[in-house]
C-alpha cells in the first residue's frame, strides 16, 4: 500500500489546545462539507448535473482547517477540486448545488459548473481546471495587497500533481523575492489522476524540500487531522502577517471516490490502487476522528453529534429541492460576461 507506508509522517501533532468553540466549529463545518458532497456524489448517477465533477470526500479536514484560520477578507484560488474550498470559505449551499445543475442561482449563475466555482463576496477568486493557475494567480493577488499596503492573504490550494507544472516554480520564486503575502496549501493525496506520485517524482522526494529551495518556510501536517491543519494555518498566517513572505503547507491527505465522477474505484474494477488502501484511509476519516475528539474533550455527546448530523442532511434536502426549482440561465445571455 504506497501511499500508506509514507503515512503519517507530520512535523508537527495536534497540541490538543484548540478554544472549545473553534474545535466544535471545525467539526461541523466538515460533517456540512461531507454531507454536501456525499449527496451531490449519490444525486450525480441520476445524470441530471452535467458537469465534470471532481469529489473531495475524505480531504475535507484541509479546505475546513486552513478557512477556518483565514480572516474574512482573505482571498482563495483553487483548482478543479474546489467545493470543499468553497463552502470552507463560507461559500452558499445553493450556490454550489445550482451550479452543479447549471442553474441560474448558481455561484457562477450556472455558467461555470464544479470546476469554475467563484464567489467574491466570500472570497473566492476563483477555481481552475488549468494545474498551475491559481497558485500564479494568487501570487499575483498577494502582489497587489503588498502594494496596496493592506493585511490580506492570499491562499492557493492545490494538489500535489500540480507540483509537477513549471509554472509553480516562477510562482514560488516571484513570492519569494519579494516577500509576498501568500500562504501556499499543497493537498499531497499521493495521487494525479490514477498516476501514482513515486512514479511522477524522484523516491525520496520531500515536498517542503522544494520550497525551501526557494527560501520559503514550509510544514508537513497530517491533512486528516482538522486541528493539525488549523494550527499549522494559524502558525503560517502569524509569519505571513509579520511581513515574512510565502509560506507553504503540505496536507497528506487521501481521495475516496474516483478522480473524476462519484463513483468508488473499486466499482468500475481500476486497478491504479487498492480497495484495502482506500478502506485503509477511510479508516483515518476526518470527520470521524475530530467527532471522537469532541467526545474525547467532553465538548459534545454522540446525541449531539447525531443532532448536527440531522441539521446538515435537512438544509441540504432543502437546499437541492431549491436548486432543482432554479431558472435555467436564459440562452439571450449566452455571451455576458465572456470575455
Ligand atoms: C496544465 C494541466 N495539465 C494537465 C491537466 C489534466 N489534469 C486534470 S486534474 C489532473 C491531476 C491533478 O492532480 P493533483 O494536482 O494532485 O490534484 P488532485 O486531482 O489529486 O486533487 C490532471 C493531470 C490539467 N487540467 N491542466
Ligand atoms: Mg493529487
Amino acid at each position: 500500500m504506497r501511499a500508506i507506508s509514507s503515512f503519517p509522517d507530520p512535523e508537527q501533532p495536534a497540541t490538543g489546545r484548540i478554544p472549545p468553540e473553534v474545535e466544535v466549529g471545525l467539526y461541523r463545518n466538515m460533517l456540512r462539507v461531507r454531507n454536501a458532497e456525499e449527496t451531490l456524489a449519490a444525486l450525480y448517477r441520476e445524470k441530471e448535473m452535467r458537469t465534470p465533477t471532481h469529489f473531495g470526500v475524505g480531504q475535507e479536514g484541509v479546505a475546513v482547517g486552513v478557512c477556518e484560520a483565514l480572516l474574512p477578507g482573505d482571498v482563495v484560488y483553487t483548482h478543479h477540486r474546489c467545493h470543499t474550498h468553497y463552502l470552507a470559505k463560507g461559500g452558499s449551499l445553493l450556490g454550489l448545488v445550482a451550479e452543479l445543475y447549471g442553474r441560474e442561482d448558481g455561484c457562477s449563475r450556472g455558467r461555470g459548473g464544479s470546476v469554475h466555482l467563484t464567489d467574491r463576496s466570500v472570497g473566492l477568486m476563483g477555481s481552475s481546471p488549468i494545474l498551475g493557475q491559481g497558485v500564479a494567480l494568487a501570487v499575483g493577488s498577494a502582489l497587489a495587497f503588498k502594494m496596496d499596503g493592506a493585511s490580506t492573504v492570499a491562499v492557493s490550494f492545490f494538489g500535489e500533481g500540480t507540483c509537477d507544472e513549471g509554472v509553480v516554480y516562477e510562482s514560488f520564486n516571484y513570492a519569494s523575492v519579494n516577500k509576498l503575502p501568500v500562504l501556499l496549501v499543497c493537498e499531497n493525496n499521493f495521487y494525479a489522476t490514477e498516476s501514482p506520485l513515486e512514479t511522477r517524482q524522484p523516491s525520496g522526494t520531500r515536498l517542503c524540500d522544494r520550497a525551501r529551495a526557494f527560501q520559503i518556510s514550509a510544514e508537513k501536517v497530517d491533512g486528516n487531522d482538522v486541528a493539525a491543519v488549523y494550527e499549522a494555518a494559524q502558525r503560517a498566517l502569524a509569519r505571513i502577517r509579520a511581513g515574512e513572505g510565502p509560506q507553504f503547507l503540505e496536507c497528506e491527505t487521501y481521495r475516496w471516490l474516483e478522480h473524476v465522477g462519484p463513483m468508488f474505484d473499486h466499482e468500475l474494477a481500476r486497478t491504479y490502487r487498492t480497495r484495502e488502501e482506500v478502506e485503509a484511509w477511510m479508516q483515518r476519516c476526518p470527520v470521524k476522528r475530530a467527532g471522537h475528539r469532541l467526545l474525547a474533550r467532553g465538548l459534545a455527546t454522540q446525541a449531539g453529534l447525531d443532532e448536527w448530523r440531522r441539521e446538515v442532511v435537512d438544509e441540504m434536502t432543502a437546499v437541492v429541492a431549491q436548486a432543482k426549482a432554479s431558472p435555467w440561465p436564459d440562452p439571450s445571455t449566452l455571451f455576458e460576461n465572456v470575455y
